[in-house]
């Protein structure tokens, strides 16, 4: 056996940043799980992001230094019942407390353990006894249970990058009880906060599988599962630095000419029914009407890249949001401002940092998240001398560290609209004061130490207790999912 800091790395999740044409678009937490891949060697396995009539069973490989990078194919069939159906039309409302918008379909369900049974196949092939595997993720979460069943021993750990929620909402899940015990098989499964670990622990025990050992611990049959909050970071410095450079930003630039004197307020998220866009812009438009003396000396920018538009439920959205945004600037707008400015386009990194670094709010409004990179993103661009006030969302899992944000309820709108006021007018020591506190807790935890913190936690679990999982699945009668792997 190697010395833990030698076994080879293996990183699961569904999209694969596999390199092209020496072209660098990664995000931090891409960058941070590379250097991690990097250190000992790795592979990064997961789906292409193609959709084909007839995949190859073997996954395709790119080499790129002592990294490999291996990536299926999905048929149109996989992805419309894994990915668009279950993942996202499943799993990711009721993680975000959106039981009104949870499709159940049956052939969905059993489309995403076949596409999990199909994807542990063929990492199989690839694995070596030493490998310590770490799997990202809503999309896989019954990975580590299909690689068990093939006889796989290694140690393997789990992190969702989103919210879990307490019994009563989680338990809205199709298959809840097949989906709860196949955690079982991971070693050590990672939440964002301590609340989200702890409604995860809570539903199983509600569930009787296996049995609590105290907070953090889980026993199933012999099999011993760690449970943790790892609050994922950024890369502050590096961010920072691009902010800064960016003043010089061409697209920057233009922005700021096109502001004339007035103050910029941004927002920056996917197009998502989670980060709360409609209430959003409501709260501007209230901060508009209750202070009358702001009317054309103010900006709120929105960049909203699509996401998910082949989802039904994203499409409605995206064109209510669009409304509303037209719907504002017609009331409230004159013929020279333009309050609202509604972008469904991606901004490249360098011009994201540089807007957010000359906006004097940073709103960041979500109904629920299980982080939120923005808020972290926005507070590390800023100017010390002269920092910006971010406006977080307390149902946001960065507000557990950004508590010195003025932190607001996103369903409040008129209360919104009124820390939009109450930001405008902060004076500079207490704006200095709050940016300070808020990056010192951000320099004490970056995502390149959320990224060895978990490993070094997962790399501790004692081998013996590993590879001992039994599947339970004493509360539902759904059939065991078929053993071939998807055409
Ligand atoms: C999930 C969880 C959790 C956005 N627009 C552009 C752009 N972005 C970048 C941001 C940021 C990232 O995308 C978004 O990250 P978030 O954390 O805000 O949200 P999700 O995509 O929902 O991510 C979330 C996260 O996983 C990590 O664990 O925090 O709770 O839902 O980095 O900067 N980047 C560029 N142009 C854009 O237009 N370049």
């Amino acid at each position: 056996m190697c010395p833990a800091s030698q076994q080879r790395l293996v990183v699961v999740s569904n999209r694969v940043p596999v390199p092209k044409d020496g072209s660098n678009k990664a995000g931090g937490l891409t960058v941070a799980l590379e250097g991690a891949l990097k250190q000992s060697g790795g592979l990064w396995f997961g789906w292409s992001g193609e959709t084909v009539e007839n995949p190859p069973g073997e996954a395709k490989m790119v080499q790129s230094g002592n990294i490999t990078f291996a990536v299926l194919d999905l048929t149109k069939q996989d992805y419309d019942e894994y990915y668009a159906g279950f993942a996202n039309r499943a799993l990711w409302p009721v993680c975000h407390y959106r039981l009104d918008l949870v499709q159940i379909e049956r052939h969905e369900l059993d489309g995403y353990f076949r596409v999990n049974h199909a994807f542990a196949a063929s990492l199989a092939l690839l694995l070596r006894p030493d490998d310590v595997i770490w799997v990202h993720d809503y999309h896989f979460i019954p990975l580590a249970s299909e690689l068990r069943k093939l006889g796989c021993k290694n140690r393997i750990g789990f992190f969702l990058h989103i919210l879990w929620p307490p019994p009563d909402v989680a338990s809205a899940l199709p298959a809840y009880g097949r989906l709860l015990s196949s955690f079982g098989a991971y070693d050590l499964v990672g939440f964002h906060t301590p609340q989200d670990a702890e409604n995860f622990q809570q539903c199983l025990t509600r569930e009787n599988i296996g049995s609590s050992v105290g907070p953090g611990e889980h026993h199933i049959d012999s099999h011993r599962m760690r449970i943790g909050a790892f609050p994922v970071g950024i890369d502050i410095d590096t961010f920072g630095k691009m902010a800064a450079a960016a003043e010089d930003n061409a697209l920057v630039r233009r922005t700021l000419k096109s502001l004339g004197d007035r103050d910029l307020i941004i927002g920056v998220d996917r197009l998502d029914y989670s980060k709360g866009l409609k209430q959003r812009i409501e709260a501007f438009s209230c901060f508009i009407k209750s202070n009358p003396d702001f009317r054309n000396h103010v900006t709120y920018i929105q960049i909203t890249p699509k996401s998910r538009s082949d989802v039904p439920e994203y499409q409605q959205m995206q064109r209510e949001i669009a409304e509303q945004a037209g719907w504002t600037n017609g009331s409230l707008g004159e013929v020279d401002w333009t309050p609202v400015r509604y972008v469904n386009r991606t901004v490249g990194h360098s011009a994201l940092a540089g807007l957010y670094r000359m906006s004097r709010i940073g709103l960041v409004t979500p109904l629920r998240d299980g982080m939120n990179l923005v808020a972290k993103e926005f507070v590390a661009a800023q100017r010390p001398e002269d920092p910006g006030v971010l406006i977080l969302s307390r149902f946001a899992g960065a507000a557990h560290e950004l508590d010195c944000a003025i932190l607001v309820n996103p369903y409040d709108t008129e209360a919104c609209g009124a820390a939009i006021a109450r930001a405008l007018q902060m004076p500079i020591e207490e704006r200095r004061e709050r940016w300070a506190t808020m990056m010192e807790r951000l320099r004490s935890n970056t995502v390149q130490a959320w990224c060895q913190g978990f490993l070094d936690s997962l790399r501790s679990v004692s081998v013996e207790s590993t590879g001992l999982f039994i599947e339970h699945d004493t509360r539902t009668n759904w059939s065991v999912p078929p053993e071939t792997p998807s055409p």
